[in-house]
């Protein structure tokens, strides 16, 4: 089941020079292929529409200026499978929760920086990919 999903490698993981390191471990997933890659700071319309769903929640302000605090690089994967198994190598979204050898688990430590946003079902995947790579068919 060839499937597309929506990465972004969030400030935390730019700032701390993690780029590679992160894309490398997908790359390295057998038939994964990068299909969209950009760098850009993001600024609050997007990121408004992109965390529509925790509109409200306490950590809405802090989420949405944590992700606007510097650039990321937003990629849309494609291969089998790559929804449920991007967030697997991701792990949890408390990072000291999350399993060593997972992106997460390896790497964070504090829930909102916590490196890497995945799409999380299909319906999020075409919503998401619509967002930042309007122009992909
Ligand atoms: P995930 O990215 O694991 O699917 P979501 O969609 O529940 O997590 O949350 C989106 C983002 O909001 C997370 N990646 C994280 O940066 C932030 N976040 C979620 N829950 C919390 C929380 N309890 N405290 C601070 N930040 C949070």
């Amino acid at each position: 089941m060839s499937q597309r999903t929506l990465v972004l490698l969030k400030p935390d993981a730019v700032r701390r020079g993690l780029v590679g390191e992160i894309i490398g471990r997908i790359e390295k997933k057998a038939g994964w292929t990068i299909a969209a890659m950009e760098l850009r700071t993001l600024d609050r319309a997007l990121l408004e529409q992109h965390y529509a769903e925790h509109v409200g929640r306490d950590f809405y302000e802090p989420l949405v200026a944590f992700m606007a605090s510097g650039p990321v690089v937003s990629l849309v994967v494609e291969g089998e499978r790559v929804i449920e198994g991007v967030r697997a190598l991701a792990g949890p979204t408390d990072p000291i929760a999350a399993p060593s050898g997972s992106i997460r688990g390896d790497f964070g430590t504090i829930t909102r920086e916590n490196l890497i946003h995945a799409s999380d079902s299909e319906e999020s995947a075409e919503r998401e990919i619509k967002i930042f790579f309007p122009g992909i068919s």
